[in-house]
């Protein structure tokens, strides 16, 4: 045995030197990016910014409650959102996650506008009133300069942070620090 790991070292080395190597370059390639949703672009009211000490940041982006507040499937008064650029290191598949505080069943969700393009949402998972993390879906991103949008699709949402990652089993559970490094700012 003494004699076979003498004669067989470098290929222990060599193993080990793999490893080394591929854990590092699947830790590189995970990509998560996170921003403030008062950190925007571009803001159309009815989307507006509101103040909270439990929000990250202390600020949010909201849809304000109506007065009645909509509890038919009318559609929404106005197109309000807020716009964000960020920057897509590594092409692939990302998904997409906010810190929201919905305040019932029928102010519960966004749309969502990828690129200009794809219209998805995001919310109606059944929490209201406090700030959680609620699972959006997957977009495919090529690597460069991309924008997501925000927009009105019932009042009484609010919007804290919002995270993109590449790692699909990533599971956020609390304020998320700001990746500036990935936010373009025009
Ligand atoms: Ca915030």
């Amino acid at each position: 045995m003494k004699a076979m790991l003498k004669k067989h070292w470098h290929l222990a080395v060599l193993w080990a030197v793999l490893a080394v190597v591929t854990a590092a370059y699947v830790w590189a390639a995970r990509v998560k990016i996170v921003i403030e949703a008062e950190n925007y672009v571009s803001i159309t009211p009815s989307m507006t910014v509101g103040s909270d000490k439990t929000a990250s940041a202390s600020k949010y982006v909201h849809i304000p409650l109506r007065r009645p507040h909509g509890e038919n499937e009318s559609g929404p008064a106005d197109t309000g959102n807020t716009v964000y650029k960020f920057k897509i290191p590594v092409a692939g598949v990302y998904r997409l996650w906010v810190r929201a505080n919905w305040y019932d069943s029928c102010g519960d969700s966004f749309f969502v506008i990828v690129n200009d393009q794809a219209q998805s949402w995001v919310g109606e998972d059944g929490t209201y009133q406090k700030w959680h993390w609620v699972k959006g879906k997957t977009y495919q991103f090529s690597a460069g300069v991309h924008s997501i949008k925000f927009q009105n699709r019932e009042d009484g949402a609010k919007l804290d942070q919002f995270l993109l990652t590449n790692d699909l089993r990533y599971v956020p559970t609390r304020i998320e620090k700001q990746t500036p490094s990935y936010i373009v700012r025009n």
